[in-house]
């Protein structure tokens, strides 16, 4: 008899355990968004600069190629950080992302993505010079905090055999728990703010009380700008004074933490604190800054009256070598400009260790509590904000921020003009704007409609030869489309070139115009 052999069961093969790429990609996130808030709170106690989103951030900037960094800071202007931070952001997303993805089955893939990233995190806080060694706290705790929470959430969405996949949780139970992570995170940063932020500047400088000069500057002239025809305030309010800054978050000093060193090529290195500079008695005068960066026709330049102590009396008190070449400044964000030293010597050129603009301690965004302004001189060869060190040096012992990239080492600023406002009506042409030609003096400014003769402007009241000039002028125009161009002459003869030239590298030239439509 020949029984029927039973056929064997068929086993199937398991089910290859392994996650859905929403999932996985959750769990990546989960991850990412722990190391940016476990990162930030920690550096709420460690210093704000310790955030590795922030340095990271700083990180691209220093090492982004120069042509980039004018771009954006000629394109987009202040919102670059904001252009940059949305931008980094994605990329940080994309890589979570990818952590997810390559650890469906296992979560090796992704423990490595997130440790690779945390590493990155590590070196940019590691090479900061602002910060001090408990910085490296806040990166390195971020890393070891996503690699658990990674490995954790991965192990509990894709529960070890002998459980099967049956077993698991659901993705909604997963969802619930990377959220819930997510909040936790969420909460870490908004503390790690708020930490940092009390006990910040705005505090410090709300103690500061009234700066009062000994040596005022004497009352604007009625007449100093034709605000009324069309031309900027002569003062530039604080809010409204153009900014550059290299650091991807606003500096954050406390006077008491500030103090300023001199040393280098000096007989005796000194340093101020910020009560130093207070009791000292204050100088106030009105300066004209300008951005190396200003196009033709632009409006990297403002004027404000700051108020301060003249920079060569502390020059003085560490007596600077006469072998000294340049002041290579340093400021708390690793900025770093360089000045001739025979301009920041010079007793006539009025350079400043500024503390206050018009009327308040310098504003936060502009160096609080100290910085350095130079009459004539473009802001990256002169107006360091948040200065701390001031070292004497010879050139070619020290390059600064933006001579690594390629600027000139001269840079006085360019005899320049601007039209503001420009309208034609009823056969009239009204224009207004502003010249400028700082520490040497505007003499004459003229305009032209199209090819005609140049006819002069009316100008306003000098204030101070380092300061612009507003001018203003009413010219015959025929109907139709016309071009207004202007330039200036400075109190040196120079009548500004029409040459065109890129703000590369020091500066650009030209003469600005615009088209009017005469009806
Ligand atoms: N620490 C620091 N100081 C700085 C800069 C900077 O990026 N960081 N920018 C410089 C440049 S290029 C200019 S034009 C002026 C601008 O000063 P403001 O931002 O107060 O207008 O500051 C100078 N000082
Ligand atoms: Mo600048």
């Amino acid at each position: 008899m020949s029984a029927l052999k039973e056929a064997p069961p068929v086993v199937k093969p398991p089910e290859p355990r392994r996650l859905s790429l929403p999932v996985a990609s959750l769990i990546g996130l989960a991850a990412l968004v722990t190391a940016l808030g476990v990162g930030h709170l920690i550096a709420g106690f460690v210093g704000y600069n310790a955030s590795p989103f922030v340095a990271v951030a700083d990180f691209v900037i220093a090492h982004s190629p120069h042509a980039v960094v004018v771009w954006a800071e000629q394109t987009l202007g202040t919102a670059d950080k904001t252009v940059l931070k949305v931008g980094l952001a994605v990329v940080l997303v994309l890589f979570a992302v990818l952590a997810g993805a390559v650890s469906r089955r296992t979560p090796r893939g992704g423990q490595i993505v997130v440790v690779v990233l945390g590493i990155a995190g590590v070196a940019a806080v590691y090479q900061r010079t602002d910060v001090g060694q408990l910085a490296l706290l806040a990166p390195v705790v971020a890393l070891v905090a996503s690699v658990l929470v990674f490995t954790w959430l991965h192990h509990y969405a894709l529960p070890a055999p002998p459980v099967g996949p049956a077993d698991g949780p659901t993705r909604r139970q997963v969802l619930t728990r990377g959220l819930g992570v997510a909040a936790g995170a969420g909460v870490a940063a908004v503390a790690g703010q708020a930490i940092s932020s009390t006990g910040s500047a705005d505090q410090s400088r709300a103690a500061v009380g009234p700066l009062v000069a000994a040596r005022k500057a004497p009352p604007l002239p009625p007449d100093a700008d034709f605000q009324k025809l069309g031309s900027p305030p002569f003062i530039t309010p604080n809010a409204d004074f153009y900014r550059i800054d290299t650091a991807f978050v606003v500096p954050q000093v406390r006077t008491d933490d500030w103090s300023l060193k001199i040393h280098g090529m000096v007989d005796r290195e000194v340093s101020f604190s910020y009560a130093d500079i207070r009791s000292r008695p204050l100088v106030e005068r009105e300066v004209t800054l300008t951005c190396v960066s200003n196009e033709v026709g632009g409006d990297l330049i403002s004027t404000a009256k700051f108020i301060g102590v003249d920079l060569v009396d502390l020059l003085d008190a560490a007596g600077v070598q006469p072998a000294a070449e340049q002041m290579y400044a340093t400021s708390v964000d690793g900025f770093t400009c360089s000045t001739p030293a025979s301009v920041a010597l010079d007793p006539a050129r009025g350079a400043m260790l500024a503390i206050g603009m018009n009327g308040e301690p310098l504003p936060v965004e502009h160096g609080f509590p100290a910085r350095i302004v130079i009459p004539g001189l473009y802001g990256y060869v002169s107006a360091t904000k948040w200065v701390t060190d001031l070292e004497f040096a010879r050139w070619d012992a020290r390059q600064s921020y933006w001579l690594q990239r390629g600027w000139a080492e001269q840079a006085p600023i360019k005899t320049e003009s601007r039209i503001d406002t420009a309208t034609a009506t009823g056969g009239k042409l009204r224009v207004a704007g502003t010249a400028w030609a700082q520490h040497i003096g505007i003499a004459k400014v003229e305009v032209r409609v199209d090819q005609g003769s140049w006819q002069p402007a009316v100008l306003s009241t000098e204030v101070n030869k380092d300061t612009w000039r507003m001018w203003w002028t009413q010219l015959p125009i025929s109907a139709g489309s016309h071009t207004v161009t202007v330039r200036a002459t400075d109190q040196s003869g120079y009548t500004q070139t029409e040459e065109a030239a890129e703000p590369v590298p020091n500066g650009a030239s030209g003469w600005h115009s615009v088209v009017v439509n005469a009806s």
